[in-house]
């Protein structure tokens, strides 16, 4: 069993319907969880959307979240004027059970050099970041940005993520949220952070 304090808080956690969630795999210190799961289902102030420019929506996982959430979503959606990539934008998350639904879009890997797409892919995990502090949120979960659709390597894209996070929590408004929740959909990616998350945060 996990040491105390290393669990997810069950109050944060939890099935929307009645379907069950997977427990949380392990949590590598008090801020920082892995749970491999549908990020639709999370009760947590905020959700990263792996979106696109458009910000209107697609497959995956952003097709996922716009199937819960409602048509409401789209309607807010399309008020924002698209984003950036390597940037985000935040809205209501309506039908979500999630209060917030934040909107990252990653970069296209093969589109750009690895350099590039690295500065671009943690440019939406701190933008995000920045996004749940100003908007109040203590719980924040991630979706694998960019590791569909768009291509990046799951064993480049979680040190990216992973060093964003830190950096996030070890600076000014770190101490601002509670808990980074890390949600994985398929084995690539999971794997990847269980290789990673040890180094990025070692067990206390
Ligand atoms: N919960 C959590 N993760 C999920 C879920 C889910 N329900 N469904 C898929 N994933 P992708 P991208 C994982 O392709 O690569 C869309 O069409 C999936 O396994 O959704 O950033 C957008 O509109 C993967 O690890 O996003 C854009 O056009 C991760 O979510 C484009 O795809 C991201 O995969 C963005 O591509």
């Amino acid at each position: 069993p996990a040491a105390p304090g290393t669990e997810l808080p069950p109050t944060h956690l939890g099935p929307k319907t009645d379907t069950p969630l997977p427990a949380p795999s392990k949590s590598f210190n008090d801020r920082v969880g892995l749970l491999r799961g549908d990020i639709t289902s999370l009760v947590v102030d905020a959700i990263v959307n792996a979106a696109n420019r458009s910000l209107l929506g697609g497959g995956g996982v952003d097709g996922a979240i716009h199937r819960v959430a409602g048509p409401e979503l789209y309607d807010e959606c399309q008020q924002l004027g698209g984003c950036k990539t390597g940037s985000a934008k935040i809205t209501g998350g309506y039908s979500l059970p999630s209060r917030h639904v934040i909107h990252a879009v990653g970069p296209i890997y093969n589109h750009l050099s690895p350099d590039d797409s690295e500065r671009l892919l943690t440019g939406c995990y701190t933008r995000s970041l920045e996004l749940a502090v100003e908007h109040g949120c203590k719980t924040i979960a991630f979706s694998a940005i960019s590791t569909g659709v768009y291509g990046y390597p799951s064993r480049e894209a979680a040190p990216a993520a992973l060093g964003a996070i830190r950096k996030f929590l070890a600076g000014p408004d770190g101490a601002k949220l509670d808990k980074v929740i890390i949600v994985t959909f398929e084995m690539k990616d999971q794997d990847a952070y269980k290789e990673y998350i040890p180094l990025y945060f070692p067990p206390s």
